[in-house]
C-alpha cells in the first residue's frame, strides 16, 4: 500500500509538472482565418497564436461561430489536446478541416468539421473570466463583413472575407477593422511547419508553363496518385489543376484547357 501511494504521489508530481494547476489558454489571439477556395469552400482553417509563453492548454476549448445578426452558428470545432509551448510567445495552433489539410499538405493540429460563417459573421475562441469584474467573455474574437452584433472590445468588424484569401492579423490594437488584412493563406501548425497551395495549376512537370506535355503527365498521374499531397515534389502539385485536392480525370480536362489557353 505504501508503495502504491508513493507511485501515486510520483504520478501526481509528474502531472503537476506537465500541466500547471491553472492551465493557461487565455493570452491567445486569432491570427488567421481562411474561408476556403472557390472550388473547395470547405477547405477552412483558423490559426491561434500565443501572446506569452506557455499558453497552449487549449484542450476542451471551442472555436465558436456567430451569424451576421450575432445569433449562434455552432462551432468550427473543439481542440481535444494541449500543445507544445516551445520557447516564448508566437506559438501557432491550427484547427482546420480535412479539406484544408489535403489542400495545403500541412497536418492540422486539430481536424474539425464545422463551417465558418461566410461572408458576414464572427469567430471567437473559448471563454475566460479574467477576474476583472467584467465577467466571462471570449478570449479573442474576429468579426468580419457586415456583422451586426456587439463586438466589444474588438470594435468594428474586419473587411468581408474572400475565398482564396485569408483574414490575416497585421496588428494588435483590439480593433478588428484595423488589425486584419486579406492576404494569401499562410497556415502554420504547432510544430512550426507552414503550408501553401503548391504549384501552378496544370503545370504537372513544374516547368512553369502549362503545355501538352503536362496534359499527358496529368493523365498518367491520375492513375498513380489519388490526392495532390501524394505528389511528392511540391512544384508538381499543379497536377491538381482544378485545385480540389484530388488528381483525376477532371484535372486532365482542366490542364488541357489551360494548355490551349497558354498556347493561344
Ligand atoms: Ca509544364
Ligand atoms: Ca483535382
Amino acid at each position: 500500500m505504501k508503495k502504491k501511494l508513493g507511485l501515486a504521489a510520483l504520478v501526481a508530481a509528474a502531472l503537476s509538472f506537465a500541466t500547471p494547476a491553472w492551465a493557461p489558454f487565455h493570452l491567445l489571439v486569432i491570427e488567421q482565418v481562411f474561408f476556403g477556395t472557390d472550388n473547395l469552400p470547405q477547405a477552412q482553417f483558423v490559426v491561434l497564436r500565443t501572446l506569452t509563453g506557455g499558453q497552449i492548454f487549449v484542450a476542451g476549448r471551442d472555436l465558436n461561430l456567430q451569424n451576421a445578426d450575432s445569433s449562434g452558428a455552432g462551432k468550427f470545432g473543439t481542440f481535444t489536446k494541449n500543445y507544445i509551448a516551445h520557447a516564448g510567445p508566437d506559438v501557432a495552433m491550427i484547427a482546420g478541416t480535412q479539406e484544408a489539410q489535403d489542400l495545403f499538405c500541412l497536418p492540422m493540429d486539430q481536424i474539425v468539421d464545422g463551417s465558418l460563417v461566410f461572408p458576414d459573421g464572427r469567430v471567437c475562441f473559448s471563454e475566460f473570466d479574467y477576474g476583472d469584474g467584467l465577467g466571462t467573455r471570449p478570449v479573442d474574437c474576429v468579426a468580419y463583413g457586415a456583422y451586426q452584433g456587439d463586438n466589444e472590445p474588438y470594435l468594428p468588424p474586419a473587411m468581408a472575407p474572400q475565398r482564396n484569401l485569408s483574414l490575416v492579423r497585421v496588428a494588435e490594437t483590439d480593433n478588428n477593422q484595423n488589425d486584419f488584412d486579406l492576404l494569401p493563406p499562410m497556415p502554420q501548425n504547432n510544430p512550426g511547419a507552414v503550408g501553401e497551395i503548391d504549384g501552378t495549376p496544370g503545370d504537372a512537370d513544374g516547368s512553369g508553363t502549362v503545355t501538352a506535355e503536362d496534359v499527358d503527365l496529368v493523365a498518367r498521374l491520375a492513375f498513380a496518385v489519388a490526392k495532390r499531397c501524394d505528389v511528392t515534389m511540391p512544384d508538381r502539385r499543379g497536377a491538381d489543376a482544378n485545385i480540389d485536392t484530388r488528381v483525376n480525370a477532371a484535372d486532365v480536362i482542366a490542364t488541357g484547357e489551360r494548355a490551349v489557353h497558354q498556347a493561344s
